[in-house]
């Protein structure tokens, strides 16, 4: 019996865009089953991040995902590894934007960073409606 490959990360996901899902989609290629932290709304202000879509509607979306087995809330920097712990992680992966910041949870699971998809990002996508 093939050992299942399961893979988690964490984000915001505010505006989802393509990025969003290029990397959810990528993360998701490297196993069988993919776990996602979304930021609470809290939790964002803790980020110094303001989303304009509310936590239970940003998680609804990215549960709604086909690559994305499972959603939980993001609510503290430092559940990462009781959630590599508790859902029984093989693999954290976020984008390379985040390159190095988790190299604390080698520890635990594998941890890859991928790389970012250029030119789009929430911010952007917010300018853009101000214009
Ligand atoms: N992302 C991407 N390409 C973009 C924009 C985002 O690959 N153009 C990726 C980010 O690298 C991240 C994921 O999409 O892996 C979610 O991005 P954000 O919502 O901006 O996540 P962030 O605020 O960086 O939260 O504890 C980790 C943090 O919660 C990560």
């Amino acid at each position: 019996m093939k050992k299942k490959i399961r893979i988690i990360t964490y984000g915001t996901f505010d505006l989802f865009h393509i990025g969003h899902l290029n990397i959810l989609k990528r993360l998701n290629s490297l196993g069988d089953e993919l776990i996602v932290g979304v930021s609470t709304d809290e939790f964002n202000e803790r980020k110094n991040k303001k989303s304009v879509i509310p936590y239970d509607e940003r998680r609804e979306i990215v549960s709604s995902i086909k690559f994305v087995d499972k959603t939980i809330p993001e609510s503290s920097w430092s559940q990462k590894i009781q959630d590599i712990q508790k859902y029984n992680i093989h693999i954290f992966g976020i984008g390379d934007d985040w390159k190095g910041e988790f190299d604390y949870l080698k520890e635990y699971c594998e941890v890859v960073y991928l790389e970012r998809t250029p030119s789009i990002s929430s911010n952007q996508i917010k300018k853009k409606l101000n214009k």
